[in-house]
């Protein structure tokens, strides 16, 4: 249910995603209600005669619920549930329910929850005093304390722990980050709209690009993944990088949420590179890809270098950007190889031959630098190694010190 108002385009196109979010958790829809009104109704968001003529549909569509494409206030919610006599959900419990199904490791099930205690908090009002009229939590109370009190004392309570255990899953993540950069690896990141085939096109690079890593779990369903993976791609011996898949998003993805997965958003945040990937087999590509420039704002990353595919191109439908993208097919494989040289010509541009020379006692620094940079040419002098060397910006930042002028 939706209301429409005045010059706003795209309530049809936020309900079919809405009905898309109510099937990703098993239900059915069973009815579209959307009101024509400038402003929401201060008590029930929809007015009073559409409510009650949802109440009356809603024994012959044996509708069970109310599902708002908005987030509405506690009272709001125990009005409208009231006046139409159905439980009523609005988007972002609908968004934070998809999440909590399919949270499995530790690190998304904290998040998850961290979201949802705070969605809970926000809306205490309103669905605490729905509770007390049930006659809840009667002798739970503490001296003075009124019951909202208490809900909120208990969920603020809970939400400094799950804060805690966040920040230590963050420290290691941090951990193993500097583990990464120490080597001067590039990472790019797989964003784009939740089932566009982020995961897939990692896939796709994982077996054809030799890496030892595990593949990554791909599925036709909303939020399949909720988690950071990073596989090490290797285009050749000199060319590798650190392709990073995580979860997708959708339009007007709940704040709480953003958040809630800074530890894993933020992974996004520090990419060198993004790959936006899209889904061409969709009359929706633009609002896609609207979504996802949002929470790139959103989470700081919007300057990041980006290449645009559109995905999914050996299906039939052919959705077109008026920028140019990329048509790409994880599961074919076609465009890929152009994909592979836009990246390949993002990240290794900066690539430079350099000439070095490191005395005997400084080999250690010499054998850290050729695990990572190509050796063209090495001769062994009286006191020292002379190399000439293929090396990006970073490893002629980080050694300076070695590089030998050109002598005339
Ligand atoms: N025909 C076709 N199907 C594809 C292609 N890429 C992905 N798919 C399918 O699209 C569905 C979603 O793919 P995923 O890779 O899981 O999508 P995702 O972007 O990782 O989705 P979330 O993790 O849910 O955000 C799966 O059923 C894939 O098999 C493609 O190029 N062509
Ligand atoms: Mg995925």
């Amino acid at each position: 249910m939706a209301i429409s108002r005045q010059g706003e385009k795209d309530t049809e196109e936020s309900l079919d995603e809405l009905t898309g979010l109510v099937e990703a958790v098993g239900a059915e829809v069973v009815g579209i209600a959307v009101q024509n009104r400038d402003r929401a109704d201060s008590a029930t968001y929809i007015g009073k005669g559409k409510a009650e003529e949802i109440s009356l549909m809603k024994d012959e569509l044996e509708a069970t619920m109310v599902v708002v494409d908005d987030e509405l206030s506690g009272s709001t919610i125990r009005n409208l549930s009231q006046a139409t006599g159905l439980p009523v959900i609005d988007r972002t419990a609908l968004i934070l329910d998809i999440f909590a199904t399919r949270s499995s490791s530790a690190i998304a099930k904290l998040q998850v929850e961290l979201a949802q205690q705070q969605y809970r908090r926000s809306h205490l009002t309103g669905l605490g005093a729905m509770m007390s009229q049930q006659g809840g939590g009667i002798g739970t109370r503490g001296p003075g304390e009124t019951q909202l009190e208490s809900d909120r004392r208990h969920i603020d309570q809970r939400i400094t722990e799950l804060r805690r255990r966040l920040k230590r899953h963050q420290a290691v993540m941090e951990t193993q980050r500097k583990r990464r950069t120490d080597t001067s690896e590039k990472i790019v990141a797989l964003v784009g709209y939740t089932n566009a085939g982020k995961s897939s096109i990692m896939n796709y690079f994982l077996k054809h690009y030799d890496a030892e890593g595990a593949e990554v779990f791909e599925r036709d369903m909303l939020f399949a993944t909720l988690d950071v993976y990073v596989r090490r791609i290797e285009l050749d011996a000199n060319r590798k990088f650190l392709l990073i898949d995580t979860v997708g998003f959708v339009n007007r993805l709940p704040h709480q949420l953003v958040e809630a997965f800074q530890a894993t958003l933020g992974e996004v945040a520090r990419a060198d590179l993004l790959i936006h990937v899209l889904d061409a087999n969709q009359d929706k590509v633009e609002l896609q890809q609207r979504a996802t420039e949002a929470v790139l704002k959103e989470i700081g990353a919007e300057q990041i270098p980006m290449i645009t595919v559109l995905n999914k191109w050996d299906l039939p439908g052919k959705y077109r950007l008026a920028n140019s993208a990329l048509p790409v097919s994880a599961k074919t494989g076609e465009g890929m190889d152009q994909l592979v040289q836009q990246i390949d010509r993002e990240l290794f541009s900066d690539q430079q031959e350099v000439e070095m020379f490191f005395t005997f006692s400084q080999s250690g620094d010499m054998s850290r630098l050729l695990e990572e940079a190509t050796i063209l040419k090495q001769t062994y002098e009286d006191d020292g190694t002379r190399l000439r060397l293929m090396t990006d910006q970073f490893q002629r930042d980080k050694y300076r010190e070695y590089i030998v002028e050109d002598h005339h």
